[in-house]
């Protein structure tokens, strides 16, 4: 077999998980969850050349290593390992023959596949899932609905998208650290961020975290490990990667975990963290949501490459493509991926493919670049809260009368949820200029003595419940 790294796939058993990765170095766990054992037993320690470890340099006060190779004409010792010397002129291809496979477990009818493996979810577990993965849907029609109503100024949904934001939340630790994008609500859903806090952040009152400074839908919370969204995109990728590094100087049993764009892919933040990872081997998982769209910009006109997946191979980044409309197959490789994070030390891409059913916010009408019936098959055929729930109701842990009393339920809070928020009053207007100095400086003091002279002056133009 040749020495390069390559893709491989680890072979099937009834009993274990098994998955498709591509491999970039030749470590391998022994410490991994039962469930994953058999990724270890199949990990063949001679199939790649490049050690994760720093390589003798080739300089001239080291000239051994440049001869180290007996067969001078056949290889060159560089640092990485050795490089094999062919007399063709062979450029390596812009494209792969095949597309790299997408992992998946349940097929559109949630029927588990043909030689489906994955990692088991209790009942109490799945379920919670699928809630979740419904409160989600139910908060985006709600607040969506507010906000043509006027009574927020933005919202994002993450229809379409709610097995990647539920199923990988579910399969971390609290103690895993979250870097999101903005797309990815359903993850401090799953933690415990109350209903009635999300709808605080969106009024800008006073309960609101941020201290109402922030746009709507851009949450934060230090209580569940989860930080701050930032509108500019991608700079949270290198944080993860920082924050991982820690983890891992500090031992803890945790990884970083950071969610981005098939858009964000394009900053120059992805690229510089993927390979920061690689070299420090930091205990983070990548997850983009290759979600077909930027805005406007589709992935056709985003990257030539095979997605993002392949791009993690360029940086020595292990990686894999999953279904992101498929919960069990996003719970099994989030979970697979923590275990290899943390124990070995060691950064995982994961591509989850999947389609942005929504608009892309409330500032954008998606119908005027995109054709309907292609929204349409994506939100009706591969919808994968209708998947899930198909697969629960064949385990006879869930049927249309629990339906139902969710769905109300979840209507009736929502809404009270909206009335408290509109209620309680905003920060008062001196928040807007704390938190960033210790001493604020002269020109925000005078800022400051500023704005309050204008709304004590013209008080019609401003919302009656700030207190100044
Ligand atoms: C640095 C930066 N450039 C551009 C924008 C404008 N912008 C906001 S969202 C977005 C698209 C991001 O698409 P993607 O990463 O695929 O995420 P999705 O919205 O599809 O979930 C762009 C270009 C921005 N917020 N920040
Ligand atoms: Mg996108």
């Amino acid at each position: 077999m040749r020495k390069f790294a390559t893709i491989f796939s680890l072979f099937n058993s009834k009993k274990n998980f098994s998955v498709s990765l591509i491999r970039n170095s030749p470590r391998c766990s022994n410490q991994l969850h039962p469930n994953f054992r058999n990724l270890t037993q199949n990990c063949d320690l001679s199939l790649s050349p490049l050690s994760s470890h720093r390589s003798v340099s080739t300089t001239a006060e080291n000239p051994s290593t440049l001869n180290a190779n007996p067969h001078q004409d056949q290889g060159i010792d560089f640092p990485g390992g050795t490089v094999e010397l062919i007399p063709e002129m062979k450029f390596i291809s812009e494209s792969v023959k095949e597309r790299i496979p997408c992992y998946r477990v349940l097929d559109d009818n949630g029927q588990a596949i043909v030689g489906h493996n994955f990692v088991q979810v209790s009942e109490e577990v799945a379920v919670k899932m699928y809630t979740d993965m419904v409160t989600l849907r139910s908060m985006d029609t709600i607040f969506y609905e507010a906000q043509r109503q006027g009574r927020i100024s933005f919202y994002v949904t993450a229809i379409g998208e709610e097995a990647i934001n539920v199923a990988s939340a579910a399969a971390l630790s609290m103690d895993d650290v979250v870097f999101p994008q903005y797309r990815e609500a359903g993850v401090l859903l799953w933690r415990g961020f109350t209903l009635q806090e999300f709808a605080n952040q969106l009024f800008s009152n006073k309960y609101d975290n941020g201290k109402g400074r922030q746009m709507p839908a851009h949450y934060g919370s230090n209580k569940h490990n989860y930080f701050t969204i930032a509108s500019t995109i991608a700079t949270q990728i290198p944080h993860a990667v920082g924050a991982a590094y820690s983890l891992k100087m500090d031992k803890k049993d945790a990884c970083a975990v950071t969610y981005f764009g098939d858009g964000g892919s394009s900053e120059g933040d992805f690229h510089a963290a993927l390979n920061f990872a690689a070299v420090m081997e930091a205990p983070v998982i990548f997850i983009c949501r290759n979600n077909g769209w930027a805005i406007s910009t589709p992935i056709s006109d985003q990257f030539r490459s095979d997605g993002v997946v392949v791009k993690g191979q360029s940086y020595g980044v292990r990686s894999i493509r999953v279904d992101g409309n498929d919960a069990l197959a996003i719970y099994s490789a989030v979970q697979a991926a923590r275990q290899m994070a943390i124990t070995e030390e060691r950064p995982i891409l994961i591509e989850a493919l999947t389609y942005r059913v929504g608009h892309h916010s409330t500032s954008d009408d998606s119908t005027k670049y995109r054709p309907a019936n292609e929204i349409e098959w994506w939100r009706v055929a591969r919808d994968p809260v209708a998947r899930f729930r198909k697969w629960l109701e064949n385990n006879g842990w869930w049927n249309d009368r629990a339906e139902s009393e969710l769905i109300n339920n979840l209507r009736q809070q929502l809404l009270h949820t909206i009335q408290v928020a509109e209620s309680v009053e905003k920060p008062p207007l001196a928040e807007a200029f704390r938190d960033v100095y210790d001493v604020p400086p002269s020109n925000l003091r005078e800022q400051e003595q500023w704005l309050k002279k204008i709304v004590e002056e013209q008080p019609q133009e401003y919302p009656g419940n700030i207190s100044v």
